[in-house]
């Protein structure tokens, strides 16, 4: 019988080896699934106060993996898969302000259970398509009969905004193949600016709306 969790690193990425690799992964989600929803907990109890409108999360798919190993320029093989794909656990935290991204950012940041690997502050920087998040490539421990690993991870903040761009971004994305008309683009491109502008008018307005209730 064979062992599941057995190592087939110079393999070509198939089902079987796949669906094999990917339980570490599952475990690794789970993981930092339940370190989320503590730490996010805890936040609303220390301040009264929910900055998380939702959380979602996934484990990369087969072929996605496989399309991005192409698209990196990398054979599609298990061993890459594990060395260069680090967001194959992936978890998106939406909030209702700018403020709250950063927030919750400082929160996952002090969590003693969670490694930050890098940081990828695409709010102050968008990408030239517009996109704009808080990305954290994290290491997650998972505890195995044969001891303690790490397993990668990409955790997403963004506002509920930044959020409803995004995916309206990658829909677009897949109808047009990765090829959008340059015309979308630039459309595109302008509608993440008024997202940018929607989002600190919220902020604002939210502090008008504190100012006013704080004054009760
Ligand atoms: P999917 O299907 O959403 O998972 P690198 O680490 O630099 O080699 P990588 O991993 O692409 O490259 O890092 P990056 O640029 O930080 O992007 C990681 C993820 O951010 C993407 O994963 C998307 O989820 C999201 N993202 C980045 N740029 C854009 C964008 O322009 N539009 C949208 N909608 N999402 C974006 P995947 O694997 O590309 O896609």
């Amino acid at each position: 019988m064979c062992n599941l969790l057995e190592e087939t690193t110079g393999e070509m990425i198939n089902f079987s080896n796949f669906e094999r690799t990917v339980l570490k992964y599952e475990y690794a989600k789970r993981t930092l699934e339940t370190e989320i929803a503590i730490l996010i907990d805890e936040f609303v109890h220390k301040h009264e106060y929910n900055p998380v409108e939702h959380v979602k999360s996934r484990i990369k798919s087969q072929k996605s993996i496989v399309n991005k190993l192409v698209n990196k320029g990398y054979v599609p093989t298990i061993n890459n898969m594990k060395n260069n794909i680090y967001d194959i656990v992936g978890i998106r935290i939406v909030c209702s302000f700018l403020t709250d991204v950063y927030d919750i950012v400082s929160m996952i940041s002090k969590s003693s259970n969670i490694i930050i690997k890098e940081r990828r502050d695409y709010i102050s920087n968008p990408k030239k398509t517009g996109y704009s998040s808080y990305h954290l490539i994290v290491l997650v421990p998972i505890y195995l009969s044969t001891g303690k690993e790490y397993i990668p991870a990409e955790i997403q903040i963004r506002t509920i905004a930044m959020d409803f761009w995004a995916s309206l971004d990658h829909k677009i994305s897949y109808k047009f193949d990765n090829s959008i008309p340059k015309e979308v683009q630039e459309e595109m491109y302008k509608s993440s600016l008024a997202i940018t502008e929607l989002d600190r008018k919220m902020l604002d307005l939210n502090e008008l709306v504190n100012k006013f209730s704080n004054k009760k």
